[in-house]
C-alpha cells in the first residue's frame, strides 16, 4: 500500500502535525488514535493482512510527523499491541474501541495529574512557565478549582510564541499573568515560587525533553533556588531509552526564526532552529504524573512498570508487514 491510499483523515491529521496546527504532545497523541480509527473505520481491505498493512502505513506516515514527542510512538504502541481479531470486522472494532479508550485515558490522565500537580501550589504563589502545556496548565487549574489565587509569570517562547497561547488560558481560569520576552526569565525568577512546564519526552535517567529553553530556565531556576515542576503523563515516557536509545530532536524550518527578508538584510550567516531542548534530571525537582509524583531519577521504576523489559513497535520495527 501506498501513501495515496491512506485516508484523507491520516493524510490531514499529518500535516496538521506537522506544521503545528496541532500541537502539544498530549494533543498530537489523541490526534494519532483519532486518524488510526478514522482509517480502520474506512477501511475496505479484504483481508486481515491487508488491513494490518493499511494501518500500518498510517502509522508510519503519523510517526515520521514530530520526532521529538514520544506520545505519538506510544498512542501507535497502545493502539497496535490492542489489535487483534481473524476478521477484518474484528480488526477493525478493535481498533475502535481501543482508539477510544486511548482518548479518554489522556483526558482521565491529565485531570488526575492536575489534581496532583496542584498540591505543590499555595495560595497566592507565582509560577513561571514556559511553551504551552496542556499538562501544566491542568495543575493550575485543579488548584484554581481548590480556591488557590494565582500569578504566573509566561514566557513568550520563541519563535513560535505559544507563550501567548498559555497566557490566554491562564488569564480565561483567573490568574493573574505577566507575559514576559524569553531572556526576562531569570530577571524575574526571584519573584517566582515554581517553574511549571510539561514534557514532550522523558527519559529513562529522568532527563527531560520539552521545548528549546527549557534547559536554561531550568538552570538558572536552580541557581535562583525555584523548584522545577514537570507535569507529564506517562505517555510521555520514552520506553527506548531504557535500551539506551536517545530521543532525536526536531529541528525546524530556519524562516521560524528569521524571514528571509531580514535574513537577506544580515547577509551569509547560519540560522539553526532546535525545537527542543534536553534538562539534565539534577535541575529537575518533581515529575507530576497521574500515577503520582516522582524525583525523576526514580522516573525509571515507573517505565518498567509502564512498558515491561520488552519495547517492540509491532507496527513499525522493521520485519514487520
Ligand atoms: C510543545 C511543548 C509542550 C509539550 C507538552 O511544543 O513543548 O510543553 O508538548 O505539552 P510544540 P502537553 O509547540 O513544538 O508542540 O502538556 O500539552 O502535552
Amino acid at each position: 500500500m501506498d501513501s495515496q491510499d491512506l485516508h484523507p483523515a491520516v493524510e490531514t491529521a499529518a500535516e496538521d502535525i506537522a506544521s503545528m496546527e496541532i500541537r502539544g504532545a498530549a494533543a498530537i497523541a489523541a490526534t494519532a488514535a483519532a486518524a488510526l480509527r478514522a482509517q480502520a473505520e474506512a477501511s475496505d481491505a479484504e483481508t486481515p493482512e491487508a488491513f494490518r498493512a493499511e494501518l500500518l502505513a498510517a502509522a508510519r506516515r503519523l510517526r515520521e510527523t514530530r520526532p521529538t514527542a514520544v506520545s505519538l510512538p506510544n498512542a501507535i504502541r497502545y493502539v497496535a499491541s490492542r489489535t487483534e481479531g481473524d476478521s477484518v470486522p474484528a480488526l477493525r472494532e478493535s481498533v475502535v474501541v481501543s482508539t477510544t479508550a486511548f482518548e479518554a485515558r489522556l483526558e482521565r490522565a491529565q485531570s488526575e495529574l492536575g489534581r496532583v500537580g496542584a498540591n505543590r501550589l499555595q495560595n497566592g504563589d507565582t509560577i513561571m512557565t514556559h511553551c504551552h502545556s496542556t499538562d501544566a496548565l491542568a495543575c493550575v487549574e485543579a488548584a484554581v478549582e481548590g480556591g488557590k489565587e494565582l500569578s504566573a509569570f509566561v514566557k513568550e517562547t520563541r519563535p513560535r510564541q505559544q507563550g501567548h497561547i498559555t497566557a490566554r488560558a491562564l488569564a480565561e481560569l483567573g490568574v493573574s499573568v505577566t507575559l514576559i520576552v524569553d531572556s526576562a526569565a531569570r530577571h524575574y525568577l526571584d519573584e517566582a515560587d515554581h517553574v511549571l512546564v510539561g514534557a514532550d519526552s522523558i527519559a529513562a535517567d529522568g532527563s527531560v525533553i520539552n521545548k528549546i529553553g527549557t534547559s536554561g530556565l531550568a538552570v538558572n531556576a536552580r541557581e535562583r533556588g525555584v523548584p522545577v515542576v514537570v507535569a507529564a503523563q506517562t505517555i510521555k515516557l520514552h520506553p527506548e531509552t531504557l535500551t539506551g536509545h536517545t530521543v532525536e530532536i526536531e529541528t525546524r524550518d530556519e524562516r521560524e526564526v528569521v524571514d528571509d527578508e531580514a535574513r537577506a538584510g544580515i547577509g551569509d550567516v547560519a540560522v539553526a532552529n532546535p525545537a527542543f531542548d534536553v534538562t539534565p534530571p539534577r535541575y529537575v525537582d518533581a515529575i507530576v504524573t497521574e500515577s503520582g509524583q516522582f524525583p525523576p531519577e526514580s522516573v525509571v521504576t515507573l517505565m518498567r512498570e509502564l512498558f515491561g523489559e520488552e519495547h517492540r513497535d509491532p507496527w513499525l520495527d522493521a520485519g514487520v508487514p
